[in-house]
């Protein structure tokens, strides 16, 4: 049930429906360590979105801009490391695709509660722009908005469920992309897992 939405993007319907809990439980271990955080923007305005990352590189925005970093700003210490299941998983999803050894050295953990949204955007802040983006979705559904190269290019919107898994790479891997607002659902928040080589 592989589906390649255009070249570079795949979806991986329930690809990771296996390892649900798995994944669950350790993202708690890892907020435990870093907290999930509403960061700000360059422009000053407070992230709907919750974030925290695991990994060797941790993704933070401020008002100085967005960028990687080896320590967690809020906590001072190094991120949590990324669970070899998260690793393999983002692996396998990547050699589906037709990317093989992607090896991610950043997770970024999204955690979405009901009415938060991520605008329309370009994932540009990552130093090798071969390897591909590795995305997991868990918990509440969403509405994924997938555009083109230029801003002002049609958008497909794409329902996400718990389980899925999308690889982005290639044409794909610069098209801007965004999550509508999430609405209220059986359950208490969305999660999503993005999978990066930052550096
Ligand atoms: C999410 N996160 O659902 C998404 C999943 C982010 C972000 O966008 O930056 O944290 S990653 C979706 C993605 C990544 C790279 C390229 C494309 C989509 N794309 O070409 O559509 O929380
Ligand atoms: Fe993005």
């Amino acid at each position: 049930d592989d589906m390649v939405l255009s070249s570079g993007a795949l979806f991986l319907p329930g690809f990771a429906a296996a390892e649900v809990a798995t994944l669950l439980a350790h993202i708690r271990t890892i907020a435990t360590c870093s907290p999930f955080r509403h960061m700000l923007t360059p422009g000053g305005r407070r992230m709907s979105v919750a974030m925290t990352s695991c990994g060797r590189f941790g993704w933070t925005s401020s008002r100085m801009g967005y960028r990687y970093t080896s320590f967690d700003p809020d906590t001072g210490q190094a991120w949590p490391q990324m669970p070899s299941v998260f690793c393999e998983l983002a692996r396998q999803a990547a050699t589906r695709a037709g990317f093989v050894d992607f090896l991610p050295d950043t997770c970024l953990v999204n955690r979405y509660a009901p009415g938060a949204r991520l605008s329309l955007h370009q994932d540009l802040d990552e130093g090798d722009m071969s390897a591909p983006i590795v995305s997991v979705s868990l918990g509440l559904p969403a509405i994924f908005l997938w555009g083109g190269p230029r801003r002002s290019n049609a958008r497909r919107r794409i329902t996400l469920h718990e389980g899925d898994v999308m690889v982005w790479g290639g044409k794909a891997r610069l098209n801007f992309h965004g999550v509508e607002p999430l609405p209220p659902g059986n359950g208490t928040y969305r999660y999503n897992l993005t999978f990066r080589k930052a550096r």
